[in-house]
């Protein structure tokens, strides 16, 4: 697990919200958002009202949002409009896993979170649930390219639950749950027997575990805190049916997009990104209101669940 000295040194280089800091101080449910989703995930403006929504779907179900990024050299924990607005309209902020973490506080550049480095950040302000729209995973290829998300080895070290909507289907399904399972994260899929895809309700493949309410999913987060040594529990929430795109109709685009990817030769941070705006460009933007969807249902979710911890 995260080693507690690495927790307490970034917790020193947090800046809270006063929302968030009065929702720690009286133990209310809290739910970690990132904001990679919000610069590199989405095209301005729904970006930030995505962004805006997504805190109201929070504070709709009875618990407090908290969106991380890097600003000014610290670590902010609960954003004020103005800080959301100005993260979703500059350019060159870094896009921050754990690798990049300490260069964005270094240089005081504007860094957008990851699930990695959200999950860093939120365990050290001390929240436990975190929602997000598709965790980073195995790449396609990941044999040939070694690409694979740092997303996983946090989920291994980390005590944080994610709520997502499954990994990117434009990722290796099958060899990220493979992943997953050696690093010894549970994977639970919510009120269904499959995993999910995150535009597409079906993976094809069977998720490890099933849980059909909060209350369930509060129950294994409390005894995973029992143990000390331990990481991630990873919540697969599938989009709404009436807002998926069918996996059938998503695998042309995905492998039109990562074609195209290759062929421009977009390697590492660069590909997740790539991707996602190319398939937003062959969808006509619907994969970018699947997104808008899937990420307000797992935020939903995660406050119901972060209402069970307290
Ligand atoms: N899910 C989205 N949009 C995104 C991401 C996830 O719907 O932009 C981001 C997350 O921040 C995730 C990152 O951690 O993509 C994974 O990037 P990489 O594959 O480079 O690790
Ligand atoms: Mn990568």
């Amino acid at each position: 697990m995260t080693h507690p000295a690495q927790s307490a040194a970034l917790k020193n280089v947090i800046v809270y919200s006063d929302e968030v800091r009065d929702a720690l101080a009286a133990n209310k449910p809290l739910v970690a958002l990132e904001s990679t989703i919000i610069t590199h995930g989405m095209p301005f403006p729904r970006n930030v009202e995505t962004a805006r929504q997504v805190e109201a779907d929070i504070r709709e179900n009875g618990a407090v949002p908290a969106t991380i990024a890097i600003m000014d050299g610290k670590i902010h924990v609960g954003l004020s409009d103005a800080d959301l607005d100005r993260l979703a309209q500059a350019e060159d902020v870094m896009k921050c896993s754990r690798a990049d973490l300490t260069f964005a506080l270094a240089t005081g550049r504007y860094g957008a979170t990851t699930v990695a480095a959200t999950m860093m950040a939120a365990h050290a302000a001390g929240i436990k649930v975190f929602a997000t729209g598709g965790i980073g995973g195995v790449h396609k290829g990941a044999e040939q390219s070694f690409d694979i998300s740092a997303d996983l080895d946090e989920l291994a070290r980390t005590p944080v639950c994610v709520v997502c909507a499954g990994a990117k289907a434009l990722l290796d399904i099958p060899k990220t749950l493979e992943v997953l399972e050696t690093k010894g994260v549970p994977v639970v899929a919510y009120g269904t027997d499959e995993l999910p895809a995150f535009w597409s309700r079906e993976s094809g493949l069977s998720a490890p575990y099933r849980l059909d309410t909060p209350n369930e999913i509060g129950v294994l987060l409390k005894v995973r805190e029992n143990f000390s040594d331990h990481g991630g529990v990873l919540i697969t929430n599938p989009v709404p049916e009436t807002d998926e795109i069918p996996r059938n109709e998503m695998s042309g685009f995905i492998d039109a997009a990562i074609k195209t990817a290759a062929e421009q030769n977009v390697t590492g941070k660069g590909v997740t990104p790539f991707v996602l705006g190319n398939i937003l460009e062959l969808t006509d933007g619907r994969s970018l209101d699947t997104n808008i969807a899937l990420v307000r249902n797992n935020a939903r979710l995660a406050a119901r669940i972060a209402a069970e911890l307290v």
